[in-house]
């Protein structure tokens, strides 16, 4: 049987969370906010304008719409800089195995990500080509915890969202994914994800057997 396998991207197939934290670091010093590693979990999944948002909370900071609308650019186009040199060697381990094996036993894939630098980060790792639908920041008017990228991959893949399964590492997108009925797969730890359907703490857990579960 032919089904959906959604990806996120951020957390799921590259580590990119580290790059987002970088860029944010240097808006938030030069606004004197107090914004660590744990703070930068908050952010994750979440879009762009809304992690600023966070972030000024933090802060206590209030801001006019042109100052959010400055830091928001100048956050991406740091943030960009980051990816100048991004390659394959920045895929997480595993993905490549999975994407393969779903490849070879024909079934659906697609992105199901809140980034709008999705499909520069495929390009640069490579693995744009596995990918029959993308489904990024950029088509969604919904942000996770709400069902919509996802039920937009699956309506590309023109396969019934009944028979998707989701990769997360996000709390927000397990939620997301639960709430359009597909199976959700969490990436990561346990005591945080533990909304998902199933959870591995990475891609070199993730097997031909359950793969082939998931499929019958
Ligand atoms: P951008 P995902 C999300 O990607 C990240 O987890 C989140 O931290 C980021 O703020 C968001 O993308 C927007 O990214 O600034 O590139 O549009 O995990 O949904 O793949
Ligand atoms: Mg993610």
């Amino acid at each position: 049987m032919k089904k959906a396998f959604i990806f996120d991207l951020d957390g799921v197939i590259v580590d990119t969370a580290k790059y987002h934290f970088l860029a944010w670091q240097k808006i938030a010093q030069a606004l004197h906010i107090n914004f660590t590693q744990e703070h930068n979990e908050l952010l994750k999944g979440v879009s762009r304008v809304r992690s600023l948002d966070i972030i000024l909370e933090l802060g206590n900071v209030e801001a006019s719409q042109e100052d959010k609308d400055k830091w928001l650019i100048q956050k991406n186009e740091d943030y960009l800089s980051y990816l100048v040199d991004m390659d394959e060697s920045e895929i997480l381990p595993g993905v490549f195995k999975i994407l393969q094996l779903l490849k070879d036993k024909n079934q659906g894939i697609a992105l199901g990500s809140a980034s709008k630098n999705a499909r520069p980060i495929l390009e640069k790792t490579g693995i744009l080509s596995y990918f029959d639908a993308i489904v990024d920041g950029n088509d969604v008017s919904k942000a996770k915890p709400d069902p919509e990228v996802f039920l937009k991959a699956a309506q590309l893949l023109h396969i019934d969202p009944k028979n998707a399964i989701v990769f997360e590492d996000s709390v927000a997108g397990i939620q997301a994914a639960n709430s359009a009925e597909m199976v959700s797969i969490g990436i990561g730890e346990k005591t945080i994800l533990h909304e998902a359907d199933y959870i591995f703490n990475d891609f070199t857990f993730v097997d031909e057997n359950f793969i082939d579960k998931l499929i019958n």
